[in-house]
């Protein structure tokens, strides 16, 4: 018998992030599309309400309970969105307390009792949550015994109690995300081409200290098959008309053969699609690289995430420099709009170090470079040594989005890695090789069809912002 339950699904808001400002970056919450479209796979009614891209601001939360009426509502939740998270919590029990309450995202998992002191909060689901969500919500509905639904953290009798850990899905055999409950026409790249993004893999092997992912699912990556994800592509220009796509994975193109099989087949079925990704690993590869971009791949995000020799071995972060100049090259030659990921003032790191940082982004070159400034998420190894040692500073979870200090090491206070933050982004945006590299992409794309006059005032506009943002730091 199908499960029959009026489910409403939240992402709830935040402040205005980093890739938004530099980018024009509004993204899909691909993880609650996911598990939506597993609830709607057993029978049940889903509502997601995507806050950020809807413009609405946690005062919002209230009115859209009481129109959509749920059994259940469920929140995602990372850290620096938890405390939105618990309100979205909160005000579902005011609305009526028979809503049954749920929260799932890294920070839940990682801190799942932790969220359970809540007491508003009835579970949180551990992990992916495909194939627990509909467990649990059809165990809601029948009144049988939570301990029987893995992967959950739940309360009974006034105890928090812990299920046995649930097994990861096969990421080959799972439903599409439910896009068609999300606000599609509102996600950008640049401030004007409409995105979808995908995940063709989950999880990393690499395990930096910092990282929330090795911390939830240890060192396993899990990729989808070529043809799967070529099909998705397809799906997506279809029927959401979109100019560009991002993949949203940990570790995108950490197996070569994989990557090459993409493209492969991507060139095969002649799919005609600008995309992009995030490289964790930044491959000196010119045969992969090529093939990217016959494939169409025209955007790499590289996280080279910090060019000292001493916090490269702190955390555990696997990077060549020589390497890193080699790609940024190489990729400026094939024409990819190429953005650096760094991370400025980790432990070990002086203000000589920071600085170095900032000339060898502005060395490399990019189109983008986007800076952030260290966060110790909870449950990973880089928050236990950074509590050990007495450095964390900042005890707001709502600050943890990586562009408020969070750390001080003896060499760095927070008011220096402040300041420093802020120079690296006047320092690297406001120079002329910025404005050439970015009017010679801009170009090309309009030469090869990729901009359209449709695109143009919502590429002013987002160029406009960002020059006013960077005027007023
Ligand atoms: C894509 C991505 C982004 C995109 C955002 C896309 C979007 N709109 O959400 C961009 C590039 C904008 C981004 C930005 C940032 N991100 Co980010 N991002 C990711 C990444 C790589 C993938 C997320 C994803 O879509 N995964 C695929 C889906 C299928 O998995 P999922 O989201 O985890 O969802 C599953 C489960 O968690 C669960 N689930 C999720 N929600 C819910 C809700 C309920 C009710 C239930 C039952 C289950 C459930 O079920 C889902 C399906 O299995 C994650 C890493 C990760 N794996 O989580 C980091 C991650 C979420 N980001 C992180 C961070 C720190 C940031 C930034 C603050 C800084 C930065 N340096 O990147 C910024 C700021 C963002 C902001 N203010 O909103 C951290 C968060 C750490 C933490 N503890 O909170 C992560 C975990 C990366 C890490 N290495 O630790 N990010
Ligand atoms: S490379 Fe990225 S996803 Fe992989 S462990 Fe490091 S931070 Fe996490």
């Amino acid at each position: 018998m199908p499960s029959n339950m009026r489910i409403l699904l939240i992402h709830p808001p935040c402040e205005k992030e980093i890739y938004q400002r530099f980018l024009g970056l509004v993204a899909p919450p691909i993880g609650l599309a996911y598990v939506a479209a597993a609830l709607e796979n057993d029978g049940n009614e889903v509502k997601i309400i995507d806050m950020p891209a809807e413009g609405e601001d946690i005062g919002d939360v209230k009115k859209e309970i009481e129109r959509f009426h749920p059994d259940v509502v469920g929140v995602y939740c990372v850290t620096y969105r938890v405390n939105h998270a618990n309100v979205v919590i909160n005000t579902a029990k005011e609305v009526d307390a028979d809503i049954k309450t749920l929260m799932g995202g890294p920070h839940a998992s990682l801190l799942a009792e932790d969220c359970m002191e809540n007491k508003n909060l009835d579970a949180v689901v551990c992990g992916e949550g495909e194939i627990t969500t509909p467990k649990l919500v059809r165990t809601w509905e029948s009144g049988s015994d939570l301990a029987n639904v893995k992967g959950i953290v739940f309360r009974e009798n006034g105890q928090i109690n812990r299920s046995a850990p649930r097994e990861l899905a096969d990421v080959d055999s799972l439903p599409y995300p439910a896009r068609h409950l999300l606000p599609m026409d509102k996600y950008r790249l640049f401030g004007a081409f409409k995105l979808g993004t995908m995940v063709s893999s989950r999880g990393c092997t690499f395990g930096c200290q910092y990282c929330s992912v090795a911390a939830i699912y240890g060192k396993k990556w899990r990729p989808r098959s070529a043809k799967r994800i070529v099909d998705e592509m397809e799906y997506l220009q279809k029927n959401y008309d979109i100019d560009a796509l991002m993949f949203m994975d940990d570790n995108f193109d950490l197996d070569k053969k994989r990557v090459m099989a993409l493209c492969d087949e991507i060139m095969e079925r002649d799919l005609d699609i600008l995309w992009g990704y995030q490289s964790a690993s930044v491959i000196r590869d010119e045969e992969m690289l090529k093939k990217l971009r016959d494939a169409g791949c025209r955007i790499i995000t590289y996280s080279i995430e910090t060019s000292s020799r001493r916090s490269i071995d702190v955390m555990k972060k696997k990077v060549d420099m020589q390497q890193v100049r080699d790609v940024f090259q190489m990729s400026k030659e094939m024409g990819m709009i190429r953005i650096a990921n760094i991370i400025l003032g980790l432990p070990g790191e002086n203000e000589k170090d920071v600085e170095e940082s900032i000339e060898l982004t502005k060395a490399l070159d990019p189109e983008y470079a986007l800076f952030f400034l260290p966060a110790p998420y909870p449950g990973t190894k880089f928050y236990e040594t950074a509590e050990k040692m007495g450095m964390i500073r900042e005890l707001d979870w709502n600050k943890y989005d990586t562009t408020n200090p969070i750390i001080e090491t003896e060499q760095l206070s927070l008011d220096v890695l402040r300041e420093l933050n802020k120079r690296a982004y006047k320092e690297f945006y406001l120079r002329h090789a910025v404005l050439k590299n970015n009017l010679k992409i801009f170009h090309d794309f309009i030469k090869e069809g990729g901009i359209k006059p449709r695109h143009i005032p919502g590429l002013m506009s987002h160029v406009l912002s960002t020059l006013l943002y960077l005027a007023r730091l």
